[in-house]
């Protein structure tokens, strides 16, 4: 019989919502985990009624006081989906009652804040997770098991973007604009996946960053009157009033990976026409990879080792069945899978690792997270002195 773990979700919202499909879904498709999860408590502030998200989702019990769900005996593992600048407390106090913790990405809103949190898990030594959920879509996988199998050969280009279009003049100032509760814009939110992908699918580390820019378009928002509480600006109206904002709208920067593949990141909320495009470009001696999430399920592959003849870009359908990641645990054939699978996918490694089993890829720790941060605070650096920031500077 597999173990149960009682988890506890701190948070709602757009990601609350993600990681509660994720628990209700895992162990019907994932039918051999080792452990399965038990949705014990959901945490959710007074007025973002907790009970009545509780009862839509499954969780059996709901609590308006985090550090008393943590504290409860029963519960096993802490997953933490609130904005960036609430992820360390209650990370820090699951981490102090030995007990696993995951939070969304980024890992915190500050460097300072995730670097505590690294060296607080390092002490308590129990396993713990930063959702960067790109990571688990198939095609996305089996690109790093490809690079990993010396597909591509020496990496000389890596060229990401992570476009979205909601951030028009009309968007009011919901916490996703004040970096109090963000920690920074477009770059916190977007880069923060395609840096984790890019470091993820090469299987290297970025060392120097340069050329950074970084732009806030819209300098003034509305204040929210509706929908402030997270996620896309679905629902949210502006009052009259104005606030500032203080983030950045969109962020670009270039970078140098220590095995000497060079790369350029660009991510926006202001990419009129995009509304979920993230993706990679990876140019290697021996062929080439390419994928978009708004086409999720294909992952392109150019094979430079065949006959010049016959070279050319093959698509491949990475929910066909032929071994691909994860996939066996979903439907038949290349019957598609679409964003919410890459969280249930993250949902089975999580229980792998609980129950001492390997993941089917690896998955993002707090130390893990932490480099990437590192590479973000990097960018922002380079941005603010106009000058390049080697990673080893930034701690
Ligand atoms: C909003 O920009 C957002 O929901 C991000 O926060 C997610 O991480 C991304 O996957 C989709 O867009």
């Amino acid at each position: 019989m597999a173990k149960t773990c009682n988890v506890a979700l701190i948070g709602q919202g757009f990601m609350g919502r993600t990681h509660s499909n994720a628990y209700l879904k895992v162990s019907k498709f994932f039918t051999d985990l080792p452990v399965n999860p038990v949705m014990h408590t959901v945490f959710g502030m007074e007025n973002e009624n907790p009970q009545v998200f509780a009862s839509r989702w499954g969780w059996k019990n709901y609590s308006t006081d985090w550090k008393k769900v943590i504290a409860n005996e029963e519960i096993d593992f802490v997953d933490i989906v609130t904005p960036n600048h609430m992820h360390m407390p209650p990370a820090m106090a699951a981490l102090e009652a030995k007990k696993p913790v995951g939070t969304e990405k980024p890992i915190a809103g500050t460097l300072a804040d995730a670097r505590a949190m690294v060296e607080a898990a390092k002490k308590a030594k129990v396993p713990t997770f930063v959702w960067y959920n790109y990571r688990r879509c198939p095609a996305v996988a089996l690109a790093h098991q490809l690079v990993k199998a010396g597909k591509l050969g020496r990496i000389f280009h890596v060229r990401c973007v992570y476009l979205q279009d909601w951030g028009g003049p009309d968007t009011p100032l919901l916490w996703r604009f004040q970096k109090k509760l963000a920690g920074s814009g477009a770059h916190g939110d977007l880069n923060a996946h395609i840096v984790d992908m890019a470091r993820f699918v090469t299987g290297d580390d970025i060392v120097e960053v340069s050329g950074a820019v970084a732009e806030t378009f819209i300098k003034e928002r509305t204040i929210p009157t509706t929908g402030a509480a997270g996620g896309i600006a679905a629902g949210a109206k502006g009052s009259a009033k104005k606030g500032k904002v203080d983030v950045d709208d969109a962020v670009l920067f270039l970078a140098r990976f220590k095995k000497g593949a060079v790369a350029s990141f660009e991510c926006s909320r202001l990419a009129t026409g995009y509304k979920n495009q993230n993706g990679f470009e990876i140019h290697g001696e021996k062929g080439a990879l390419r994928f978009r999430f708004e086409n999720m399920n294909y992952l392109d592959y150019y094979d430079a080792t065949v006959d010049p003849k016959i070279q050319g870009w093959t698509s491949i359908i990475c929910t066909s069945g032929a071994n691909h990641p994860y996939v066996s645990a979903w439907w038949p054939d290349a019957h598609i899978l679409g964003y919410e699978h890459g969280f249930v996918n993250q949902a089975a490694d999580i229980m792998m690792v609980l129950g001492k089993k390997t993941p089917t890829v690896p998955l993002p720790d707090f130390a893990d997270a932490y480099e990437t941060q590192r590479v973000l605070e990097a960018a922002l650096l380079s941005a603010a002195n106009r000058t390049p920031i080697k990673i080893s500077e930034v701690k």
